[in-house]
């Protein structure tokens, strides 16, 4: 079923290096509405059940440790076609494939250090949007 939300996490380099703000921005610029938001962190626990499709990969350990590494903002996203539209404004996951313009083009540091992230389909978007939020965090 389709819906019409996503859920982004910016991650501990973007927040580090004092992104937050110009990330949030373009976020609504580009049409999006926050319907949840928290500013949290992960354990490498919680970093690792969230990340847990990708047990299997090699980069699954440093992804962890990276995730868990300080302070993330954590939000939920409202717009027509949320998933594909907020995928098309962060860009590529590796910065240096990212499309000018995007966040992770302006705003990335490397493949891992990638300063946000976006679902990739509504289920997931809705699995990861309860992992962070309850029904009275979301509007
Ligand atoms: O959906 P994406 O975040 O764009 O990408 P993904 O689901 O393939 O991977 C999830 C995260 O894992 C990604 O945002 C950063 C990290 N990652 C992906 N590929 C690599 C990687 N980290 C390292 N170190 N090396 C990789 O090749």
């Amino acid at each position: 079923m389709a819906t019409n939300r996503t859920f982004t996490m910016i991650k501990p380099d973007a927040v580090k290096n004092g992104h937050t703000g110009a990330i949030l921005n373009d976020i609504i610029k580009g049409g999006f509405k926050i319907v949840a938001m928290k500013y949290t962190s992960l354990t490498k626990e919680t970093a690792g059940a969230f990340y847990a499709v990708h047990k299997e990969r090699g980069f699954y350990g440093e992804l962890v440790d990276f995730m868990s590494s300080g302070p993330i903002v954590a939000a939920i996203l409202e717009k027509d076609n949320a998933v594909e539209d907020f995928r098309k404004l962060i860009g590529a996951t590796d910065p240096k494939k990212a499309e000018v313009g995007t966040i992770r083009n302006k705003y990335a540091e490397s493949i891992e250090a990638n300063a946000v992230h976006g679902s990739d389909s509504d289920e997931n978007a809705e699995i990861e949007g309860n992992f962070y939020f309850s029904a009275l965090e979301r509007f």
